[in-house]
């Protein structure tokens, strides 16, 4: 009998959604009509999300933070940091019903810092960027550049590489351009920093020399963080 009355209660004309999506992340639990309360988890660059509702036959009136949702449409909402609670109301035949979607914006987001070419002022540089040391003559011997890793986001980020060679550089790039001093700690908390050097052998005949460095980090879409590099020698001094 309890489980008759409540079948009638919450089912068939009380059916106002069917659905919830998220552009990014899923939704937990699963959808269920009857269930209010639910939670997802994007990333920590994800700064806005799209969430579609759908509803059943008679399109119920749905509201999503307050604002309503045209028929077929998407609403986007911007996410702070952290926990996100957004409201969905649907409404249909004096019948109303309240889901909440808790979208938590969490993760690790690295930002590597440096001149992107030698003596320029450090720039937040993309994955792939190339980094030029230029023209060294020959007395210089070494040229060094510093890069700075910073973690913009609210979880632990992960330098995955094996201790202590955290910046990995690529083996088959040339032995004048190598990693000077590596970051000392492989996790940076929230707001941390560590940094790094690449060095650029300027010593030798006229050459020219390019290698790469990755950082194998735990960003969620910057996890093979790749930096290139040029230098040049120049004995034409001697
Ligand atoms: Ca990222």
């Amino acid at each position: 009998m309890l489980s008759g009355c409540f079948l009638g209660f919450f089912g068939g004309p009380g059916l106002l959604v069917s659905g919830i999506g998220l552009s990014d992340g899923t939704i937990s639990p699963a959808f269920d009509p009857d269930v209010t309360e639910y939670e997802a988890t994007v990333p920590y660059a994800a700064e806005q999300v799209d969430l579609t509702i759908t509803s059943d036959l008679n399109r119920a009136d749905i509201t999503v933070d307050g604002s309503s949702l045209s028929e077929n449409d998407t609403a986007t909402v911007f996410l702070d940091p952290g926990m996100n609670t957004i409201t969905i109301v649907a409404t249909a035949g004096g019948e109303s019903r309240t889901y909440t979607v808790s979208v938590n914006r969490f993760g690790p987001e690295i930002q590597i810092t440096g001149p992107p070419f030698f003596g320029d002022a450090d720039e937040d540089l993309a994955d792939g960027t190339l980094v030029e040391f230029g023209l060294g003559a020959y007395f210089e011997g070494t040229r060094e550049i510093d890069f700075t890793i910073t973690n913009l986001g609210n979880a632990d980020l992960v330098l995955s590489a094996l201790a202590p060679d955290f910046v990995v550089i690529d083996p088959a790039g040339d032995s004048e351009i190598y990693v000077e001093v590596q970051p000392i700690a492989s996790i940076i908390g929230p707001g941390g920093t560590e940094v790094f050097t690449i060095a650029a052998d300027t010593a030798g005949v006229v050459a020219s020399h390019t290698s790469s460095a990755t950082i194998p980090n735990n960003d969620p879409d910057e996890g093979d963080f790749e930096l290139n590099f040029t230098s040049e020698s120049d004995d034409s001094m001697l």
